[in-house]
């Protein structure tokens, strides 16, 4: 595997999720692919699960880890070319990137949306200049437009808790105070639809994903129609992608606390597992109840994190000539 940014860059998934079996059953087995291999982590934005989890798979796999957290001790990065700058950006990512790339085998890179201009976060600008100018495979800790670690482990959970071949599996929005990326529920309508389950996706109007990322799922404006009979309920908030209406790109086009999922809303469905990228705001997205009910898998999900960086960061490394 070159890079690592899609659904189809894993290849066939039955394959990726028999070789998440083997890695969680002996997660070190594969440590002497990545001797003297060294793995870049580099942060735009902030993380928790993201950064200790691919360390934790890199440790997996016996390689060295460099972190760096580009707005704290690094220079001030320009993005944009065509400026002159003599503002507070004291070196350009065109130069640094390939800085970056001369240290390293494999860079990761984390860079969310600035929900400013939907052209320049939908064509991938940043990653696709870490791709391009790095000369080095570049692992999606989170861009722009997709989240392919963080849907790679719910996949990873689904296989593990379905209670039946092909469950139904409901994305659903939910609201949230501040403006997020749809990077999680992008990659997650991906990856799922590649999948072997029933996917549904609920939002209110206005909040449609770009179709090449929900191709094949069933749009449902209603919740409780689209909660009847689900086995799994993941909530997410995503601001507005723009589809319908681009001069609303990255807004908050509604607040409407009727779609927290509550209790209420679980017992439209059969008996479903709650799930959650986190981080989560309780009392917007889900209630104290729901989430810490012996029906969420939130920790089993996030513990999963290990699990699809490793399985990753080996075909990465195995792809190193
Ligand atoms: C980010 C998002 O919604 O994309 C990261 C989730 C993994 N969440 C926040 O910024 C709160
Ligand atoms: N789910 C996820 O990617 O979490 P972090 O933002 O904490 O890395």
């Amino acid at each position: 595997m070159k890079s690592f940014i899609n659904v189809a860059d894993i290849g066939p998934l039955e394959k990726a999720l028999a070789e998440a079996q083997e890695i969680k059953n002996d997660r070190y087995k594969y440590q002497h692919l990545g001797r003297n291999k060294t793995l870049l982590m580099i942060f735009f934005n902030n993380s928790l699960r993201t950064r200790l989890s691919t360390q934790k798979a890199a440790m997996n796999l016996g390689m060295n880890v460099i972190v760096l957290d580009v707005n704290q001790g690094a220079w001030k990065l320009e993005t944009e070319r065509g400026v002159i700058m003599n503002g507070d950006k004291s070196e350009h990512l065109l130069e640094a990137i390939p800085v970056m790339g001369c240290y390293c085998d494999i860079i990761a890179v984390r860079s969310f949306a600035g929900l400013k201009d939907r052209d320049y976060d939908y064509a991938e600008t940043v990653v696709q200049q870490f791709i391009q100018y790095s000369g080095r495979p570049v692992m999606a800790m989170e861009t722009a437009t997709v989240h392919p670690l963080q849907a790679f482990a719910d996949l990873i959970t689904i296989e593990e808790y379905k209670p039946q071949p092909r469950p139904k599996v409901v994305l659903t929005w939910a609201p949230h105070c501040r403006a997020l990326p749809q990077a999680v529920p992008n990659s997650f309508a991906q990856w799922m639809a590649a999948a072997d389950v029933d996917l549904v996706v609920t939002h209110p109007k206005g909040y449609e994903l770009d179709p090449k990322f929900t191709a094949g799922a069933k749009i449902e404006y209603d919740q409780r129609k689209a909660f009847e009979g689900a086995h799994f309920i993941y909530a997410k908030n995503w601001s507005c992608p723009g589809v319908t209406n681009p001069e609303d790109y990255g807004k908050i086009l509604t607040d409407d606390p009727t779609w927290t999922v509550d209790t209420e809303h679980m017992s439209w469905t059969d008996d479903a597992y709650f799930m959650h990228c986190l981080p989560v705001r309780r009392g917007l997205i889900v209630t104290d109840d729901v989430i810490e009910s012996p029906r969420s898998i939130v920790i089993p999900e996030a513990a999963n994190r290990e699990i699809s960086a490793t399985v990753t960061l080996k075909r990465m490394l195995e792809a190193l000539v």
